[in-house]
């Protein structure tokens, strides 16, 4: 990787994921692109953005050409319970913006990572401690699009020997940017709330499991898979990773080792309910760990004394 595009940069991975690029990488040779341009924003303010509609393969295709970019990271999607909502947008702009962005990774050679999720499995998964290969027949339009999009990139690097590489995503857990419009969002709220309120309502079940990770894991996630050695990789489209198997619950008292009076209760959304339910509770990722050395740095515990102090922090600025 040295000089990078990375779609629907301004969402919750791409906030984080741009910083840590830049760092890393240098400001000029990141390429942060989303179709939103906020004021306010660091993805906007401290290096390069420029305006992009994924499903625009020819803009996708410029913007590529202008800054001579070798690795695409396509982050532009819609989240599980959004998809939900609009299903045919999902299909549109899920698959269609992934087709786009494979076909220009194609015709220009370049790197490609997309995410994929554990919204890729379905309720006929084995539930507990998910196999890196298994039955997959998500029941989401999420899910499908999930699915659809490892097939796709797998058949890129078959047939035209493009560079794909992908992970299955977890719940993602962090303070620089808010998700939009998942099934795990809660477990980011819990946090804002905590703060504010001394208490939660959660729209999940208490005793549902879902598998979760903190971003800075993610994002070395991201990195480390990109730098892998291509032929260390067996699997490629997508690797289980997860940090922690979580409930509600857990989250309320790693919490209350903080903020002692932190309460919890519980108003369920039967959607995004429905979708948990259809989703693993927690996912093998030996695979990961193997191939690329996935290994990643925080548990609840850690996990939440930094939420929390990051998420002070930033109040107060
Ligand atoms: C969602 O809840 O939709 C995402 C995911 C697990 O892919 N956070």
């Amino acid at each position: 990787m040295k000089t990078i595009l990375i779609t629907g940069a301004l969402g919750q991975i791409g906030t984080a994921l741009t910083a840590r690029l830049r760092e890393k990488f240098g400001v000029d040779h990141v390429i942060a692109t989303d179709i939103q341009r906020p004021e306010n924003s660091t993805v906007v303010e401290n290096g390069i953005f420029e305006y992009l509609d994924v499903t625009d393969q020819l803009a996708v295709e410029q913007l590529v050409e202008k800054y001579q970019i070798d690795t695409i990271i396509h982050l532009a999607a819609l989240l599980s319970a959004v998809a939900e909502e609009k299903p045919q947008l999902a299909w549109e702009l899920n698959m269609g913006g992934l087709m786009n962005a494979l076909e220009v990774a194609r015709i220009h050679d370049l790197k490609f990572f997309t995410p994929s999720s554990i919204g890729a499995f379905g309720p006929q998964t084995p539930k507990v401690q998910t196999p890196q290969v298994t039955l997959q027949r998500p029941t989401t339009m999420y899910g499908v699009t999930k699915v659809s999009g490892e097939l796709l990139c797998d058949y890129y690097f078959q047939k035209f020997g493009v560079d794909t590489r992908s992970v299955r995503f977890p719940g993602l857990i962090s303070y620089e940017a808010l998700p939009g419009g998942g099934t795990t969002d809660y477990a980011v709220d819990i946090y804002y709330e905590a703060l504010k309120k001394q208490a939660y309502t959660s729209f999940i079940d208490k005793g549902t499991y879902m598998d979760m990770m903190y971003m800075p894991d993610a994002v070395d996630a991201i990195i480390r898979l990109m730098e892998a050695p291509s032929e260390n990789l067996i699997h490629r489209n997508a690797f289980n990773v997860s940090a922690m198997s979580v409930r509600p619950e857990d989250f309320e008292k790693a919490i209350q080792a903080h903020i002692p009076e932190f309460s919890l209760d519980f108003e369920v959304d039967p959607i995004r309910q429905a979708i948990a339910e259809s989703w693993p509770n927690s996912i093998d990722t030996i695979q990961a760990r193997k191939e690329w050395d996935f290994s990643p740095e925080y548990t609840l515990e850690k996990m939440t004394a930094d939420m929390l102090e990051k998420l002070k922090e930033k109040s107060l600025s």
